[in-house]
């Protein structure tokens, strides 16, 4: 995956019909191929543009023999998403077409591409560092619109050319180190020298810290799974609520309609830590703080990771129609009633303690499954532990340049600063994290 020399090409698009779908190609051949059985609206073949363009017109293929109408929009140099040239062919979005399409393109010599490797392939070309290839990951599998609100951020504002500079810095410094080490007649470096280099760490650390500030609270943000209930007015939300924390947080009481702002309480159930969330029973508002309810109510739901349905038992027969397929279910007030139950549902209850552990375990077993499928909200900790990695071996650096230790030993420790830099400004990447990133993309980014 790392060669970049071959042509690669996939189904940009959203898979299934469509207005529109879209093929791309990167690498030496892709404007070369895309042109090969392409003419312009005149009926004439094109050559290679120079500069980036857009053409209008027809594919002509054969077996079947088929014309189809296409844009390609062409990117001949370095100004491309991948770094490398890029054609884009638009054409119509029918699926067998568009299959048919691909596989001349691999029959024409474009290779399919491997998942995340267009990303890949600019992030190698220098493009985009690795903070940026993670957003990108994250932006498409972003869930709720605040996770991708902070991976928008991330692909914004990527970290790399502060901590390129940085980095920059700290070579120099170690170019000079080691070039005293070199003359090992010469006892120690000048008093001078070493102040400097106290005062050039004292400076790193500070930015480092900085950076580490401003991408720690957004990921913390962002680390702990919600976990929201909802219901009915009554359905035993709060009660709940407040068994499976184990505290009587939550305002419990006969009346429809008693919780109107939602709580949150930080938790932890089988080791999994989570945000649990109550909040107000869903009806329709009769007043502007009924409606300000739902509206909260509302926004809880889109940022959930994990929505549990309470129906109370007694109330069951009424709720068969819904569809639960987003949902957990369960049923509350357990002792209330025997009703049958539908499959799936967990039966608890809040007056007898029954079922709340099995509850517990069930979110932590839900929670765990999820964070396996959509590792993207774990993807960022890995410049995040390079990060945190280099900051603590630039205080050690720090630590030993400001007391009669040899160069040697900050020599070494600002080794590993530069490297851990490295591996997040891109130059040093282990081919591991590049496949654990990449690989999670889809074919076609
Ligand atoms: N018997 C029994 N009563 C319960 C149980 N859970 C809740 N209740 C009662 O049902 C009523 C409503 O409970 P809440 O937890 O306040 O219901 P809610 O869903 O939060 O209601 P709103 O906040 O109004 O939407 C209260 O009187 C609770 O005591 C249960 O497991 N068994
Ligand atoms: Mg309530």
């Amino acid at each position: 995956m790392l060669d970049s020399s071959e042509t690669i090409a996939a189904i940009a698009s959203r898979p299934g019909p469509a207005p529109r779908a879209i093929i791309r190609l990167s690498g030496p051949e892709a404007l070369a191929i895309s042109l090969g059985d392409f003419r312009d609206e005149s009926g004439a073949h094109l050559g290679l543009p120079a500069r980036p363009c857009v053409y209008a017109g027809q594919i002509h293929l054969t077996s079947p023999t088929l014309q189809l109408p296409a844009k390609l929009v062409l990117w001949p140099g370095p100004q491309s998403y991948t770094g490398q040239p890029v054609a884009e062919v638009h054409t119509i979005g029918s699926p067998p077409l568009v299959n048919h399409l691909l596989a001349h393109y691999l029959a024409s010599g474009a290779r399919l591409a491997e998942p995340g490797e267009f990303t890949l392939r600019a992030f190698l070309s220098g493009r985009i560092d690795l903070s940026q290839s993670e957003a990108v990951l994250k932006v498409i599998e972003a869930r709720s619109p605040r996770k991708l609100q902070s991976a928008l951020e991330q692909l914004a504002g990527g970290v790399a050319g502060p901590l390129k500079s940085l980095r920059d810095r700290l070579l120099d410094r170690l170019v000079e180190l080691e070039a005293n080490l070199d003359f090992v007649e010469e006892p120690d470096v000048s008093p001078i020298f070493r102040q400097g280099l106290v005062d050039d760490l004292d400076e790193a650390i500070h930015t480092l810290n900085g950076i580490l500030n401003t991408h720690r609270g957004r990921d913390q943000a962002d680390a702990r799974a919600r976990v929201v209930l909802i219901g009915k007015p009554n359905a035993g939300k709060s009660r709940l609520f407040n068994a499976l924390l184990n505290h009587e947080h939550a305002i419990v009481s006969p009346v429809a309609g008693t919780t109107r702002d939602y709580l949150t309480a930080a938790c932890e159930f089988d080791n999994v830590p989570l945000t649990l969330i109550d909040t107000a029973g869903e009806e329709i508002a009769r007043d502007a703080i009924e409606s300000a309810a739902q509206d909260k109510r509302a926004a809880q739901l889109i940022d959930a990771d994990l929505v549990i349905l309470c129906v109370p038992r007694d109330e069951l027969p009424a709720f068969s129609f819904l569809d639960l397929s987003a949902h957990q279910l369960v049923i509350t007030k357990a002792d209330l009633s025997s009703n049958d139950l539908p499959t799936n549902a967990l039966l608890t209850s809040a007056a007898t303690g029954d079922g709340i552990a099995t509850l517990q375990s069930a979110i932590a077993a839900a929670l765990r499954d999820l964070s396996a499928h959509h590792e993207a909200s774990q993807v960022g900790s890995h410049w995040r532990e390079s990060l945190e990695r280099a900051a603590e071996s630039l205080s050690q650096a720090r630590a030993v340049a400001a007391g009669f230790h040899g160069e040697e030993l900050i020599a070494a420790e600002l080794r590993l600063v530069i490297d851990d830099l490295g591996k997040i400004v891109g130059a040093v990447v282990t081919e591991d994290i590049l496949d654990q990133i990449f690989r999670r993309f889809c074919i076609g980014k």
